[in-house]
């Protein structure tokens, strides 16, 4: 395998859970991480189990000794109220960069997600080096891991390849998925391609598969070599079938490319 010890956090996730079955090929040992594992079951052969939760920097450091590359799912992955967005995803991002940092790993996939420029409009096409657009404190969030890693690159050399990821479902169910839809095997694809490429530096792209309507252009992240193999093409039949072809334009939840997520929140309960 070409992975000496690959650490994937997050494991216990949607994502997590289904890209665990897929990395242990990919390296000698895979390092599976959340704050519970309980219910990943035991581990298996070439992996190893290391709960960890983002906010404790001395376990973060621990959790990236001995690590070749990350793969770092962890964190608040919707919109949510500000404290576990801050703890997660704010203050967890920068402990895990320091400990990438003191213990010398080179190279993150982060799950960056397309709500940090949720609140360009249905009908524009973006390439990823428009402005951010956070449509909540969700993509503020995912904005700052983008810049965090950025500094990391620039300060220390660690290369981070930031996934804006899409939408991960089995098959897409509304009209916004025909665009935003990204299959696990493409996922798969776009994880393996942005840890195996020589030069990463810090590179964003869009974490779609080949889908026939688009918003996002990854011309800037052509180095990378993501090739996708699956469109949501072939589910456009059942997903006009389930909803009308005129949407109202005027709802933002269905005008911006964030979808339902720009009117999420905000929330009281903190
Ligand atoms: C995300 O960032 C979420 O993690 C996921 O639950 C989906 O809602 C996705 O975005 C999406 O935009 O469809």
């Amino acid at each position: 395998p070409p992975f000496g010890r690959l650490l994937l956090t997050g494991a216990a996730g949607g994502i997590g859970r289904q890209l665990r079955e897929r990395l242990g090929a990919h390296c000698q040992t895979l390092r599976l991480s959340d704050r519970d594992l309980a219910a990943l079951g035991p581990a298996r052969a070439g992996e190893e189990f290391m709960p960890a939760r983002l906010e404790d920097a001395a376990a973060m450091h621990d959790l990236l000794a001995g690590v070749d590359a990350v793969v770092h799912l962890g964190g608040v992955s919707v919109e949510a109220p500000w404290e576990p967005i801050l703890q997660a995803n704010i203050v967890g991002l920068f402990h895990l960069y320091e400990a990438a940092r003191r213990q010398g790993t080179k190279r993150i996939v982060f799950a960056s997600s397309n709500h940090v420029t949720g609140f360009y409009r249905q009908d524009e096409t973006i390439d990823t080096l428009a402005p951010p657009r956070p449509d909540g404190l969700y993509g503020v969030s995912k904005a700052f891991g983008e810049n965090l890693s950025r500094m990391y690159w620039h300060r220390h050399g660690i290369q981070t390849v930031c996934l804006r990821i899409g939408s991960v479902t089995p098959a897409p169910v509304d009209r916004r998925m025909l665009a935003t839809w990204l299959s696990i095997d493409d996922m798969e694809r776009l994880v393996i391609a942005s840890l195996r490429t020589p030069v990463a530096g810090h590179t964003i792209v869009f974490g779609m598969s080949d889908n026939g309507q688009r918003w996002w252009d990854n011309r800037h992240a052509a180095h990378i070599g993501y090739q996708p193999q699956d469109s949501s093409e072939r589910f456009r039949a059942q997903v006009e079938a389930a909803q009308p072809v005129w949407l109202d334009a005027s709802d933002p939840a269905i005008a911006y490319q964030g979808g339902r997520f720009v009117g999420l929140g905000p929330y009281d309960d903190l």
